[in-house]
């Protein structure tokens, strides 16, 4: 086991000798051949280290999610979510994810802009964190259904940390007026 990939850049505090965890990994794509990327992505997520398990649920079609709401006329989303059982730390597993992304075309320009692969750290077993470069759980998961929706169609019995079950978190949001 390598203990530097287990025990992380920032002090996430993983043992080296730590059970290994399911990590939730939320994948969208909104440019090029969307669901192509996704499955060469879900294969990159297999071949990480220290990570024996990938599972993922099937890829549901979404309206892009912009600053000022849902846009109708952007490039929709293919959204899906991804369980990693694994003893990555979070912060090691961040930085793997972000090098899948960049080996995808993933281009940073503008907030929430268009995108080829985004791969975003929803949760990491149970860990509550708070640094520059990682939020766990994801700052935002609670309230995106494009999250929410395919992590339980794979795990409908899963709980968002500090947050709760997130058949709840699906139920509470499709009851909230739009
Ligand atoms: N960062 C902090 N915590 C995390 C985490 N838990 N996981 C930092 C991933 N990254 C985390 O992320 C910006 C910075 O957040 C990174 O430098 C990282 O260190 P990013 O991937 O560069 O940019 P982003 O994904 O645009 O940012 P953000 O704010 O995470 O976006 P969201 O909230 O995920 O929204 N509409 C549909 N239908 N489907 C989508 O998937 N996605 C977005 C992005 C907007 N609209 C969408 C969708
Ligand atoms: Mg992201």
């Amino acid at each position: 086991m390598s203990r530097r990939l287990a025990q992380g850049f920032t002090g996430d505090r993983q043992a080296p000798d730590a059970a290994p965890v399911v990590a939730v990994v939320a994948i969208g794509a909104n440019l090029g051949d969307r669901e192509a990327t996704i499955v060469a992505a879900l294969h990159d997520l297999e071949r990480l280290p220290l990570t024996t398990r990938v599972r993922a649920a099937e890829p549901i079609e979404t309206v892009a999610l912009t600053p000022s709401g849902p846009d109708v006329d952007a490039p929709a989303y293919l959204n899906t979510v991804a369980l990693l059982t694994t003893r990555l730390a979070p912060s090691v597993l961040l930085a793997y994810l972000q090098d899948i992304e960049a080996r995808h075309g993933r281009e940073r320009t503008v907030r929430w802009g268009d995108r080829t692969l985004d791969l975003d750290l929803i949760a990491h077993g149970d860990v509550r964190l708070q640094s520059p470069r990682l939020t766990l759980p994801h700052p935002r998961a609670a309230e995106r259904d494009f999250v929410l929706e395919p992590w339980s169609r794979i795990d409908p019995d899963a709980v968002l940390p500090g947050h709760g079950p997130i058949a709840a978190l699906l139920r509470r949001l499709r009851e909230a007026p739009s």
